[in-house]
């Protein structure tokens, strides 16, 4: 079955931790080992025994294009031969920068860093050196990388693993991170009333995608908008995974919100290392050098990964692009709706443009962390080996979002949707 993976996986746990450089790659949250991958194609993935799969992950976001898409692959070619990284200022990353701002119509500056996690920990702090503030408040369930402030009860593999409050981080540095249930504004002004004056800033994924896939409720963003108005508190929108996903101008586009700052990654590097954080001038050239708050990075804005990314943002800005992308997303997640139904499998399939939620449970909706706590992560673990054992990669944890590429065409989408039957109905047969 899998004879090469086991035995990289055994060697792999020699020298790495778990044997992976990421938690959620160990496959920890469904059981088995982990396959190791050796090459992408489009929607394929193609692992160490030669097997082709459906990939749904795209490692983890970036890959919205699909694997190896010939002009990002091309783009990076030709920075390639003019060099790797000067640790100087550099066309390319102005050029990047520049395209960002003219999609996101809340950004004016941009900072690019190297992953999600550090334009995320970089946002707070500089949050926290505009208002003077020390609280910040965050979701039960949203991930916003693994800086010690945002690991309390965070989402992906904190939750997969079941550490959503990790080890190592100060009570003292926790305390000042308040948390609520997503979607339950009522909760959200409650924590302002007693604690609003010494909040920085509320940090949110405008579309969950941490505790699987959760939209939010009708007037959720809305609220917090307001509210942090209000108290003089600043929002944050974590569009690291829905940026330039979900919308030509990301979720923030699709909802009509404005969030005084906002942290990407993913896309914007075009599955090379990436991650930035931006906002009106006002905030941002409070950041050094111009401004006392400091933040630095050795290979921040590499130009490898502004290639990439430059390359994705354009080919995501083609005019039909975000709809032929929801009409793909909404072909698989309507298909799987009557597949389950059809077998008699009660299950929730939530979905945005280019991403999507499989929740094996008996509630209606999913619209929180409690919903997801609540479904069957033991049938979700049949499902997912049902389907990998039949050449379909989803994400290894029932906690993850799917992700679906402008790669995936009619014979992809077709071809999971009648594997969905055949594993749900043996599923149905075996287990009830
Ligand atoms: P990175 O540091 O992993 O580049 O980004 C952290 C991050 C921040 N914000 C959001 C909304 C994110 O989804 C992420 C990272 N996403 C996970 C997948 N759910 C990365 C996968 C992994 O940890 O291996």
């Amino acid at each position: 079955m899998d004879k090469r993976s086991a035995k990289l996986f055994q060697d792999a746990a020699r020298y790495i931790p778990g044997g992976v450089n990421s938690p959620v790659r160990a496959f920890n949250g469904v059981g088995g080992t982990p396959l190791f991958m050796e090459r992408g194609e489009g929607p394929y993935l193609f692992d160490a025994d030669g097997r082709r799969f459906i990939d749904y992950v795209g490692s983890w976001g970036p890959l919205v294009l699909g694997h190896n898409h010939p002009r990002v692959v091309a783009a990076i070619h030709d920075q390639l031969a003019r060099g790797i990284s000067f640790g100087t200022p550099t066309e390319i990353e102005t050029a990047l920068a520049a395209k960002v701002v003219a999609m996101l119509p809340s950004v004016e500056k941009v900072r690019m860093v190297s992953s999600g996690t550090e334009a995320a920990m970089s946002a707070i702090r500089l949050a926290r050196g505009i208002t003077g503030r020390s609280h910040i408040l965050k979701f039960e369930g949203c991930y916003h990388g693994h800086a010690d402030s945002l690991l309390v009860k965070a989402g992906s593999g904190a939750l997969t693993l079941g550490i959503p409050s990790s080890p190592g981080v100060p009570a003292e540095l926790a305390q000042l991170t308040l948390t609520a249930a997503y979607n339950d504004l009522s909760q959200v002004t409650a924590i302002f009333q007693q604690h609003g004056g010494d909040i920085a800033a509320v940090i949110v994924e405008p579309i969950a995608g941490n505790m699987n896939c959760v939209l939010p409720a009708n007037g959720f963003l809305e609220g917090l908008r307001k509210l942090t108005a209000r108290y003089g508190s600043l929002l944050i929108f974590d569009e690291v995974m829905t940026g330039f996903r979900v919308h030509p101008h990301s979720a923030q586009g699709l909802y009509g919100i404005s969030p005084d700052l906002t942290v990407l990654g993913k896309i914007i590097g075009g599955g090379l290392p990436v991650g930035a954080f931006a906002g009106a001038a006002k905030f941002m050239d409070q950041i050094a050098p111009t401004g006392p708050i400091y933040q630095a990075g050795t290979l921040s804005g590499n130009p490898l990964s502004m290639a990439s990314g430059l390359a994705t943002l354009e080919q995501v800005s083609a005019a039909n692009f975000h709809s032929e992308l929801a009409a793909s997303t909404d072909k698989l997640a309507e298909g799987l709706r009557t597949i389950a139904k059809s077998v008699g499998i009660p299950m929730v399939i939530n979905n945005v443009t280019g991403m999507f939620g499989i929740f094996f449970s008996n509630s209606p909706t999913i619209s929180n962390y409690a919903d997801v706590a609540a479904c069957d992560t033991e049938r979700f673990k049949l499902f997912f080996h049902g389907m990998l054992a039949r050449g379909v990669y989803f994400a290894p944890s029932a906690f993850e979002a799917g992700f679906v590429s402008s790669a995936h065409g009619a014979q992809e989408l077709d071809t999971t949707l009648t594997t969905a039957e055949e594993v749900l109905r043996k599923i149905k047969k075996e287990f009830g």
